[in-house]
């Protein structure tokens, strides 16, 4: 396929042409083998397919023009960063590229290869100058959520300017003061970045827009999730959805998602689902799956199972809470709300974390889900060693459960598969004798 009308903007951001253009034609075929092959998608996914295609061109040009505007554009790898505060601005906060294994062996010249497969990728684009959204962003927002994470920002800002927020690692009340004077930082640097200060007003409105991205998000969890005989959507297409609501624009995103719910909401009534009714329905929980990381999606998918919630940042974690705006009437106060609502986020850098656990085993329970599955991205510390108590409270409970840790390579397909197919005909078999 030819881009020549991307060549310009490209080169702008220093991408090279040829290189981009090949990673474009890969990440297009691969979703065309993953997702084009499936049955009875939803009219309505073609949205959201189109916008893959468009990932490295059309949306990039969108976020150009921006640019040229003067709107702040940041880049971050974690839920934790205000977006409301960049859409106040005008700008746009979005997810860097870090789901290929095609950046690993780049990021490896400078990073260690016994880290996460997600920062060495999204290291590795910065390297390759493969990614639009890295090479747009005006700055790259970091935080102090792992060691690896934390880290590599500091080489990862010898290629592009990269800013930290401090997260604590716990809740206590002089933690949250901490955090709060890292948000106020924030939101100070993007109105010097925008060269005006915000009004309420605008955080008001900016935060409306991403409640309702979040609320037709749960509009969607819940559609997948939350009808026992009927899965009106592959787990795959409602991933692909998760990781574009990280790049897309929110208030066209929310309108296509709800158009798309829309159609899944008369799939419910009419009692058509895409896969069969003995399918198991599994739950995931862990971390995240950047795009295109869709290996254990399509593994589980193709193996006999349904995928119906992600318990992870690129899923739950990330529209399960709003910020609170009932009786908010200043900045100071809505800054309050959403320090409200970040903290609700329950991520594994967090010590303790216990509200997570009895989170999934009521997510399990709302769901009458057949089992889950513990995904951990290699190396990622919090998230192995919590699945131990993760596995004793479901054991607890008698909720069948798999861990699988894996990185971005294809090799481990094969042997994750044949651990997943054993798992899914042992959850059907409980299901049938349940029945
Ligand atoms: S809020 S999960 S997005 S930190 S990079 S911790 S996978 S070793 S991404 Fe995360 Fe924010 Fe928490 Fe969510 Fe592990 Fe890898 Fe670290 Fe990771």
């Amino acid at each position: 396929m030819s881009y020549e009308q991307y060549h310009s903007l490209w080169n702008k951001l220093g991408i090279d042409t040829q290189k981009i253009t090949v990673g474009v034609d890969g990440a297009i075929k691969r979703h065309e083998e993953v997702f084009l092959t499936q049955n009875n998608r939803p009219s309505k996914m073609e949205y959201f397919d189109e916008f893959w295609r468009n990932l490295q061109t059309g949306r990039i040009a969108e976020l150009d023009k921006l640019k040229e505007q003067g709107k702040p554009l940041v880049g971050t790898f974690c839920i934790f960063v205000p977006e409301e505060t960049v859409v106040a601005a005008g700008g746009a906060c979005y997810g860097l590229c870090s789901g290929s294994p095609a950046s690993i062996p780049e990021a490896e010249k400078e990073l260690p290869r016994n880290i996460c497969p997600l920062i060495k990728s999204a290291h590795g684009f910065k390297l390759l100058k493969m990614c639009g959204y890295t090479q747009s962003a005006d700055f790259i927002y970091g935080e102090t959520t792992c060691e690896a994470k934390k880290k590599t920002w500091e080489v990862l800002n010898t290629h592009h300017p990269v800013h930290v927020m401090q997260i604590p690692q716990k809740k206590d009340e002089k933690s949250m003061v901490l955090w709060g004077k890292e948000v106020e930082e924030f939101n100070t640097h993007i109105e010097e970045v925008a060269g005006r200060e915000l009004s309420f007003e605008e955080m008001k409105n900016a935060t409306e827009i991403i409640n309702a991205k979040r609320a037709a998000l749960r509009r969607l969890d819940k559609l997948r999730g939350m009808y026992p005989d009927i899965v009106p959507i592959s787990g795959k297409d409602g991933l692909l959805i998760s990781q574009i609501s990280f790049v897309d624009e929110p208030t066209r995103f929310t309108e296509m998602l709800n158009e798309l719910c829309d159609e899944l909401e008369k799939r419910v009534s009419q009692k058509s689902s895409v896969f069969d009714s003995d399918t198991a329905r599994l739950m995931v929980l862990g971390t995240p799956f950047a795009a295109p990381n869709w290996k254990l999606h399509h593994i589980v998918e193709t193996s006999g199972g349904a995928i119906i919630n992600e318990e992870s940042c690129i899923g739950h974690r990330y529209y399960k809470d709003d910020v609170e705006l009932d009786g908010v009437g200043t900045k100071e106060e809505l800054t309050a709300k959403m320090m409200q609502r970040y903290k609700k986020i329950d991520c594994a850098c967090f010590t303790p974390n216990e509200e997570r656990i009895q989170k999934i085993v009521s997510m399990f329970k709302e769901r009458e889900a057949d089992g889950v599955i513990y995904y951990t991205l290699s190396f990622c510390h919090t998230y192995n060693v919590e699945s131990f108590l993760v596995e004793k409270a479901l054991k607890a409970e008698g909720i069948p459960y798999l861990a699988i840790e894996s990185d971005y390579s294809p090799e481990d397909a094969g042997q994750i598969k044949t651990r997943v197919e054993a798992f899914i005909e042992s959850v059907k078999a409980k299901k049938q004798a349940k029945a």
